[in-house]
């Protein structure tokens, strides 16, 4: 059993997530346009796990006798200035993200609710990956520069992220 503050906090979070999965999913698609395969692939991928996030918190809410809301979701951008203004809209909603999820461990002790404290820990160590995951490409971006050619490059690379998720799932299925 969850308090009704925590159970409308952590909708809150379930609206958060979505809107993550559905601004990525618009990103993928932009991508997609501009003929970024390898980033188009990546923000797929993403908008897929923000789903994923979003799906435990509202099964979570249930099973502890609360009730999931499904949210409204606001239209997210459908097109972006560069590659490198979308990554870097990535990396501060996920900072958005990891402040939010912070702000209900808060709560948690607040309340004295260590069940919801237990399940965030999850969340916790996801947006440290998250946000290690988009530091280490904007580093790259950063490097290779803006613009022309250097496009090319760029989604070079998120291929490189792209296989390497890849691995990670072919090891956990073979776990
Ligand atoms: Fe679910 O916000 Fe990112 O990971």
């Amino acid at each position: 059993m969850i308090s009704k503050k925590m159970e409308a906090t952590l909708n809150k979070q379930i609206e958060l997530e979505a809107y993550a999965s559905f601004l990525y999913l618009s990103m993928a698609s932009w991508a997609d346009q501009q003929g970024l395969e390898g980033a188009a692939k990546f923000m797929l991928r993403q908008s897929s796990e923000e789903r994923d996030h979003m799906l435990r918190i509202f099964h979570y809410i249930n099973e502890v006798d609360g009730h999931a809301i499904t949210p409204a979701i606001k239209q997210p951008p459908k097109t972006f200035k560069s590659i490198n203004v979308m990554l870097e809209e990535v990396y501060k909603h996920e900072q958005k993200v990891t402040k939010a999820i912070h702000k209900i461990v808060e709560l948690c002790y607040k309340e004295d609710d260590y069940t919801t404290l237990n399940f965030l820990q999850w969340y916790i160590d996801e947006q440290r990956e998250e946000e290690a995951t988009m530091r280490s490409i904007l580093d790259k971006v950063k490097l290779i520069g803006e613009g022309g050619q250097k496009l090319y490059y760029i989604d070079m690379e998120m291929e490189k992220f792209n296989a390497m998720a890849a691995a990670e799932a072919a090891a956990e299925a073979d776990a």
